[in-house]
C-alpha cells in the first residue's frame, strides 16, 4: 500500500513539477529591488528552488544611495561550495551576478568547477550607462573574463559587453557590429545574450534606430534579436529580472530564442508597470515594480 507522500512523489515525478535547483553567488541588498531581493522571487515563481550564496550584504543597492553599509562576505563563497559538495548537493544550475572583490572569482570558479555538469549562467554584473559601478576595480573587471571562459549563459548589459572585449563604450552600434560583438564574446562563453542595445543603421539615407536583447548562441551559430520600445527611463535591477527569467525559461526546457523572448516581454512589462503607476515623482532607484506581475510568469515554468 502505498503512502499518500509517496504516491504525491510519484505524482510530482509525473508531472515533472520538482523544482530545479539553482546556486544564486549574488548580494543580498535590502533596499532598491535589485540582486537576491528580486532573483529569488522570480526564480521561485518559475518552480526554481533558489539557494542564495550571498556576495555581500548591503542596506541599499550603489545606484543612487549615499553612506551604503557595506559588508563584504568573500571568506563565505568557497567554505560554502565545499559544505554543499560534502552533503551531496547537486545543482542545476549555478548562477553568479554582482560580486564584492576580485578574490571572489575564484569562489565563482569553485562553484563552477565543484558542479562542473550544470548550466553556469554569468551576469557579468560590472557597470551601466558606458560606467562601472562604485564598487568594480579595474582588477575585477579584469577577472571577470575568467569567469565568463567558463559559462554557458552570459548576460551582459551594452556597457559590460564593451568592458569584457576591451572596447570602448558606444552608445549605439549597427546589427554588423552587434553580431561581431556577440561570436568575439561567443569565443569564450558558449552564449551570450547582450541587453539593452540600440542599434542605429542606415536605411534609405536615414539613421533607424531600434532597441533589444541581442543573442548569439556559438553552436548553431544562431542570432537573435528581439526588439522593443524602448523608455528612456532606467530602474536597477531590471538586468537581474531578464537574467533571472532567462534561466528559469531555460531550465523549463525553452530554448534560448524563446527564453529571450520571455524574458524581454516580462522585464519590459514590469518597467512599463512602474513607469506608468510610479508616475513623474517615482525615485528610480526604489527599483522595478515587478511583484504584482509574478504571477504572469507562473504558466508553462
Ligand atoms: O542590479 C545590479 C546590482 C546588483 N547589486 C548591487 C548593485 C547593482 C546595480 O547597481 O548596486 C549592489
Amino acid at each position: 500500500m502505498l503512502t499518500f507522500s509517496a504516491l504525491y512523489g510519484i505524482i510530482s515525478l509525473m508531472k515533472n513539477t520538482f523544482p530545479k535547483k539553482a546556486a544564486a553567488i549574488h548580494d543580498l541588498s535590502g533596499f532598491g529591488r535589485c540582486s537576491l531581493g528580486v532573483i529569488i522571487p522570480t526564480l521561485s515563481v518559475m518552480n526554481v528552488q533558489v539557494c542564495p550564496v550571498p556576495t555581500a550584504v548591503l542596506s541599499t543597492h550603489t545606484g543612487g544611495f549615499d553612506n551604503i553599509v557595506f559588508k563584504d562576505l568573500t571568506d563565505f563563497i568557497s567554505p560554502c561550495c565545499s559544505h554543499y559538495k560534502s552533503l551531496g548537493i547537486e545543482f542545476d544550475a549555478v548562477y553568479s551576478g554582482f560580486l564584492a572583490s576580485a578574490a571572489q572569482i575564484y569562489g565563482c570558479l569553485d562553484f563552477f568547477s565543484g558542479f562542473a555538469n550544470t548550466l553556469k549562467v554569468v551576469d557579468p554584473v560590472m557597470g551601466d550607462n558606458g560606467k562601472p559601478y562604485k564598487t568594480y576595480t579595474p582588477e575585477l573587471c579584469e577577472k571577470m573574463s575568467e569567469l565568463v571562459e567558463v559559462a554557458d549563459i552570459i548576460t551582459p548589459n551594452l556597457t559590460e559587453s564593451a568592458i569584457l572585449l576591451g572596447e570602448d563604450y558606444r552608445e549605439s552600434l549597427t546589427t554588423d557590429s552587434v553580431k561581431d560583438r556577440l561570436k568575439r564574446l561567443c569565443e569564450k562563453s558558449k552564449a551570450a545574450v547582450i541587453t539593452g542595445v540600440v542599434i542605429a543603421d542606415i536605411a534609405d539615407g536615414e539613421k533607424d534606430f531600434k532597441v533589444c536583447n541581442a543573442g548569439y548562441e556559438r553552436e548553431s551559430g544562431e542570432f537573435i534579436f528581439v526588439e522593443y520600445e524602448h523608455i528612456p527611463t532606467h530602474y536597477p535591477g531590471t538586468g537581474d529580472i531578464f537574467a533571472s527569467v532567462l534561466l528559469g525559461a531555460t531550465l523549463s526546457g525553452d530554448n534560448l530564442r524563446t527564453a529571450v523572448k520571455r524574458a524581454t516581454d516580462f522585464a519590459r512589462k514590469a518597467v512599463v508597470f512602474t513607469h506608468e503607476v510610479g508616475g513623474a515623482g517615482y525615485q528610480n532607484r526604489d527599483g522595478v515594480m515587478f511583484e504584482s506581475l509574478l504571477g504572469q510568469l507562473l504558466q508553462d515554468s
